[in-house]
């Protein structure tokens, strides 16, 4: 059984919800970040940044795997079942391709662009490079939306996740979903999944550590 370390957090939801649309059975634990996850030694144990999401799985051998960082989180989960990733060359490369831009790119935007809204809002020069790349950033995505119903162009995949994870709440980053409506059809049809809705509620009433 796969050990989950997460929060409902954005980074925190991709994880639950590709295992519930995988149907891959795992034990969550919910970390409290309230004093931050280097006080969390279950977390340094598996992650040595200390950061969630982290997980252990064990293989039948009985051998654990730790992995850490949500993208390589997500292509290994990827990689235990077909469903999340496309076998054809262009849109497997695709996947990747979007996937990578998430973890480097919208991610580390919106979250900083929350970040100094929330704690720095005097600091224009912060707010300005964050918040007009976030919103770069989102542009992208709701132009590549306009053109096709997924992000790899063939299929729902660990890309769609990994964006929808942090879009669903572009108002942190003082970013209205109104402005784009492509993205925003987008988060709506991935919001009513069953496997997204189990993924997040089991994200808010795991077991806490
Ligand atoms: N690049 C990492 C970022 C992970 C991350 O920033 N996690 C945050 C929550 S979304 C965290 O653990 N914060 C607690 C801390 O920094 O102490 C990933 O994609 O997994």
């Amino acid at each position: 059984m796969m050990d989950v370390f997460t929060s409902p957090t954005p980074n925190g939801i991709k994880v639950p919800i590709a295992l519930e649309e995988l149907g891959i059975a795992y034990r969550l634990h919910q970390v409290d970040l309230s004093r931050g996850g280097a006080s969390v030694p279950e977390l340094r144990a598996v992650n040595p940044n200390a950061k969630i999401p982290a997980i252990v799985d064990k293989l039948a051998d009985g051998q654990s795997v730790p992995v850490f960082e949500s993208g390589a989180i997500l292509l290994y989960i990827a990689g235990l079942k077909p469903g999340l990733i496309p076998t054809s060359a262009v849109a497997h490369a695709s996947t990747l391709s979007w996937l990578f831009l998430q973890v480097a790119g919208l991610g580390p935007n919106f979250g900083n662009a929350s970040y100094f809204l929330r704690n720095d809002p005097a600091n224009l020069v912060a707010i300005e490079r964050f918040h007009s790349e976030a919103r770069r950033h989102l542009a992208l995505l709701d132009q590549r939306l306009g053109e096709s119903e997924w992000l790899n162009g063939e299929d729902y995949s660990i890309a769609d996740i990994a964006h929808f994870s942090w879009v669903r709440s572009a108002s942190y980053a003082g970013l209205s979903l109104l402005d784009y409506h492509h993205a925003q059809a987008w988060t709506s049809r991935i919001e009513q999944r069953e496997a997204v809705r189990r993924g997040i509620e089991r994200c808010q009433t795991g077991n806490s550590i």
